[in-house]
């Protein structure tokens, strides 16, 4: 059999632009805004930790542009982000109800108390990899039903070595279907380095493969991963998946329950750059106006802190009732044993 020549083809350059960046001075603000939110929220939320009202919390820090700079560039109306454990940028950047959000992080059976149909976002997914297929699923069925929505599937550089970001990638690609798979290199995964989990130690190059287009950005400079964003998802929209491989670096720790102190130093840290909370600072270039949007994220934060410890339940029954069209007999079973147990319903 004569080898047939490569049907493979070229992907489109997306990046960077011909015409450079530009993002106006407003559009710059509400980025900043909800970047001080996130990085505020994460502050507290490790001390909430600590104080015994979350069970455990995967600070962001460090990743806000790379979150809000790209969950901006959604579009409400018709979009639908599919968030990880750490991406809580995300939520604050979609104007989510926070308290509603942090549920998740309670650890209430229920998952939180968000409607992903309302609020465009998944609840928070730790299975690792798994955003991809259900972002996948999604944007097949917005090609089928012709809405014009666009997914993006948020994950991290160690979550690219796994079967399922390949398998959502390949059918993304064969079907031509509308989605951004938007990876946070953030240099770590728990405590496993890049070079020791991504082989050619770049997630985008794995595109071509798949001959989809492929943007290398700076994940914190928010108003490149705005601008960058907007490009792709244009580009899904109209002609199927795109990968974004933002280049940023964790500064937290994994969780709550990681000392990176084993495994990693301070000056590899300092060394890699200024923050992106001073990046967008610089940008937004307007003292006077940035003090005033640091107190006003305070005052967010504190506002969710109250609201997420007064009593809130949903129907216990939920949990049987949503699972099958009609119940085994087992469920059944298992519905009465919890009523009998319980006094949620
Ligand atoms: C399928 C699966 N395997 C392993 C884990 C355990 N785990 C949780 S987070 C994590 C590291 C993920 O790293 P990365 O994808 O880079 O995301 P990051 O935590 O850096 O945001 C691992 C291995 C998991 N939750 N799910
Ligand atoms: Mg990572």
């Amino acid at each position: 059999m004569p080898v047939p020549p490569s049907s493979a083809a070229q992907p489109a350059q997306l990046w960077p632009p011909q015409n450079g960046v530009t993002v106006d001075v407003e559009t710059l603000r509400g980025l900043a805004e909800r970047m001080l939110v996130t990085r505020v929220l994460d502050t507290e939320a490790v001390r909430w930790q600590r104080q015994g009202i979350l069970p455990a919390f995967p600070p962001a820090i460090g990743q806000e542009a790379a979150q809000v700079g790209s969950a901006m560039a959604l579009d409400r109306a018709r979009d639908m982000a599919f968030i990880t454990y750490r991406d809580h940028g995300v939520v604050v950047g979609l104007d989510s109800d926070l308290t509603d959000y942090m549920g998740s992080h309670l650890a209430l059976w229920n998952g939180g108390f968000a409607d992903p149909n309302k609020v465009r976002h998944s609840p928070l997914q730790a299975v690792v990899g798994a955003t991809a297929l259900h972002a996948m699923g999604w944007a097949y069925a917005q090609k089928l039903d012709g809405t014009g929505g666009a997914a993006i599937a948020y994950f991290g550089d160690g979550a690219s070595s796994q079967g399922d970001v390949h398998e959502a990638m390949n059918f993304a690609a064969v079907s031509k279907s509308p989605v951004v798979f938007f990876v946070q290199n953030n240099g770590w995964s728990l405590s496993t380095p890049l070079d020791l989990q991504v082989a050619g130690g770049s997630v985008a190059a794995r595109a071509s493969g798949y001959s989809m287009p492929s943007m290398r950005i700076d994940g914190d400079d928010v108003g490149e991963v705005y601008a960058a964003t907007q490009i792709a998802l244009e580009h899904a929209r109209e002609h199927g998946p795109v990968v974004i491989e933002a280049f940023t670096y964790r500064r937290g720790p994994h969780a709550t329950s990681d000392d990176p102190s084993r495994y990693r130093s301070l000056e590899e840290e300092r060394a890699l750059g200024p923050d992106p909370i001073d990046v967008a600072r610089q940008l937004v270039a307007d003292e006077a106006w940035w003090a005033e949007a640091e107190q006003r994220a305070e005052q967010a934060v504190d506002a969710v802190r109250v609201q997420m410890q007064s009593p809130r339940t949903i129907d216990g029954n939920d949990m049987f009732d949503y699972v099958f069209q009609e119940k085994t007999p087992q469920l059944v079973k298992q519905q009465e044993q919890w009523r009998e147990e319980t006094d949620l319903d």
